[in-house]
Order: structure tokens, then C-alpha cells, then sequence
């Protein structure tokens, strides 16, 4: 029997402060997505938006990869078998887990630990900093199977890398590695491999001290600026700065700069 696909441990940073670690578990299969893995995932993003002491969240894969998409073995459709509808799997699982990353009022820290391919691509672009160890790479494979881009593929990879290589990622679905990754933007940062997960911790950990209603109003805020016109970004950001305004943090942020302290900030509030 496979061991448990998703793993999840609390990281203490403070009282009341914390963060989550999700590694996905099927390092035999390159962390390969199943239905126990992506339940698994789905709830465990629900448990990190339910702790009110949650401050980020750090997603990575067990292994020598960080996730090689849909486990193609459920896939391999018998001799004269019904083909599989692959919409309604994306409907069943894969929209509904990118849509709850995005909405997540926490910031997302993807450590990208090794080959990242097809919807393992995607679910990584889908995070909101994602950091990656210099051996890893990124492969669109979708075209070299007969497929698109999915888990929100076509639309990240444009408005990260611009749509000339966007199209080529896409349409040739070959590696791109962690260092042109970061030079062209697709992702924050390519580090060493032995320095990968002290990079990751060091963020979420630094995210647990951060405001976290902020935090959550800038995510919000970049994620409506993909699709709003300049003058509806206007109105969220005035909607935004009026009631961080009005809130603690930004009491206390603003003290703490004139006192020349750092600020110390107050719990997150729940979903
Ligand atoms: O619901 C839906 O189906 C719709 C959604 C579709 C979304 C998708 O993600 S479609 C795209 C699926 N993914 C792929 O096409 C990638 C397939 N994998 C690869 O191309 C290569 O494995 C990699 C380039 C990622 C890595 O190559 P390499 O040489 O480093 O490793 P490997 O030897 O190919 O893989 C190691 C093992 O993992 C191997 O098993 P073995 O031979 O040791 O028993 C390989 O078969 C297995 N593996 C890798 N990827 C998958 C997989 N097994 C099942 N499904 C996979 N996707």
C-alpha cells in the first residue's frame, strides 16, 4: 500500500504564529497526481485557511521532483474502452483547488525541489512565490501527449512570461530550467539545491511576522489587477487602503516606524 500522498506539519514560529508545510508524497511517481493525493490537497489548503495562528504556506514534493501532473496510469484507456472526460475531472479537482490556492487569504511559498511537469507546472504557478532549486525544470509537457495546458496554465504562463514565451513553453512543451525561469520571470527566485528549503522556511517564517490582513489585501488586489481595468484597480485599492487604514497593524506599523522599532503585529483573523 502507497504511503500517505500528502504530508503536514506545523511550523512554530511564535505563539499564534505559524505555518503550514505540504509536501506531496508519491516521490516513486515524481509526486503524480491521484485522487486520495489531490483530496488530500484540497483539504489540507482548507486547514491552513481554518487556523487563525496559519500565516503562510509552504508547498513542496517529496523526492528527486516536485510533481510530474496527472498520474498518466489513470489515464491509459483500455482497447475499445470509453475515452476519460477530462473536463469533468478538471471540473471535479483541479478548478476548485486552483481557485481555493488564489483565494487563500495567505501568501503560498512553493519550493520547487526538482522536475516540475504538465499540471505539477501549474500547480506551482498557481502559488504566489515560487522558489526553486537550480536543478529543477518546467516542462508544458501537455502537447507531447495530445493536451493543453490546464490547472490555469494558459493563463499564468502569458502574464508571467509574456506571450512569445508563453507560446513557445506551451506549444514546443520542452524543460525550461530554474535559471532561465527566474531570468524570464515565470518564477521569483532559483537558488542552490542545498539551499532550497532554509529559503523557503526563511520566507514563511518571515510571513508570520508580517500583517497578515495586508498580506492577504495585496493577493487579492494583484489577482483582480489580471483582469480589471486601471480605473477598477483605482477603486479596490481605495476600498483596500481604507479599511487597512483603519486597522491595528497599520496603527502599530506606523508607531513602530517612528519609535524605529520593528512592528509587532497582531493575530490573523480566520476564514
Ligand atoms: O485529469 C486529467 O487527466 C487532466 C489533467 C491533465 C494534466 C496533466 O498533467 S497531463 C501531463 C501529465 N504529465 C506528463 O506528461 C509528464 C510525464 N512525465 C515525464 O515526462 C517525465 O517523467 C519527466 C520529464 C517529468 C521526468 O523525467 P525523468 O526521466 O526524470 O523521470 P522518469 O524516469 O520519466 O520518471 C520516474 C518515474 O515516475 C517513472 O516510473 P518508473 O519507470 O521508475 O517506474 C515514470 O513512469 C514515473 N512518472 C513520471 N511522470 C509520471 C509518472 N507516472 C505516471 N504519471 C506521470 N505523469
Amino acid at each position: 500500500m502507497e504511503e500517505n500522498p500528502i504530508l503536514v506539519e506545523m511550523r512554530e514560529i511564535a505563539p499564534h504564529a505559524r505555518y503550514h508545510v505540504i509536501t506531496l508524497n508519491r516521490p516513486q511517481r515524481l509526486n503524480a497526481f491521484v485522487g486520495p493525493l489531490v483530496r488530500q490537497l484540497a483539504a489540507a489548503f482548507d486547514e491552513a485557511g481554518r487556523d487563525a495562528s496559519c500565516r503562510a504556506v509552504l508547498l513542496t514534493g517529496a523526492g528527486r521532483g516536485f510533481c510530474a501532473g496527472q498520474d498518466l496510469s489513470e489515464r491509459l484507456v483500455a482497447e475499445g474502452g470509453p475515452p476519460p472526460d477530462l473536463g469533468a475531472s478538471l471540473e471535479g479537482w483541479a478548478n476548485p483547488l486552483i481557485r481555493k490556492m488564489r483565494a487563500l487569504p495567505l501568501p503560498i511559498v512553493c519550493a520547487v525541489n526538482g522536475v516540475a511537469a504538465g499540471a505539477g507546472v501549474n500547480l506551482a504557478l498557481a502559488c504566489d512565490i515560487v522558489v526553486a532549486a537550480r536543478s529543477a525544470s518546467f516542462i508544458q509537457a501537455f502537447a507531447r501527449i495530445g493536451l493543453m495546458p490546464d490547472l490555469g496554465g494558459t493563463f499564468f504562463l502569458t502574464r508571467l512570461v509574456g506571450p512569445a514565451r508563453a507560446r513557445a513553453l506551451a506549444l514546443l512543451a520542452e524543460p525550461l530550467d530554474a535559471a532561465r525561469a527566474e531570468d524570464w520571470g515565470l518564477i521569483w527566485k532559483a537558488v542552490d539545491d542545498g539551499a532550497l528549503m532554509d529559503e523557503a522556511h526563511a520566507l514563511c517564517a518571515r510571513f508570520c511576522a508580517a500583517p497578515s490582513a495586508a498580506l492577504a489585501a495585496i493577493k487579492r488586489g494583484l489577482d483582480a489587477a489580471a483582469t480589471n481595468s486601471l480605473d477598477q484597480q483605482l477603486d479596490l485599492e481605495r476600498d483596500g487602503q481604507r479599511e487597512l487604514g483603519r486597522s491595528p497593524d497599520f496603527a502599530e506599523g506606523v508607531r513602530a516606524f517612528i519609535d524605529k522599532r520593528p512592528a509587532s503585529f497582531g493575530p490573523r483573523k480566520a476564514d
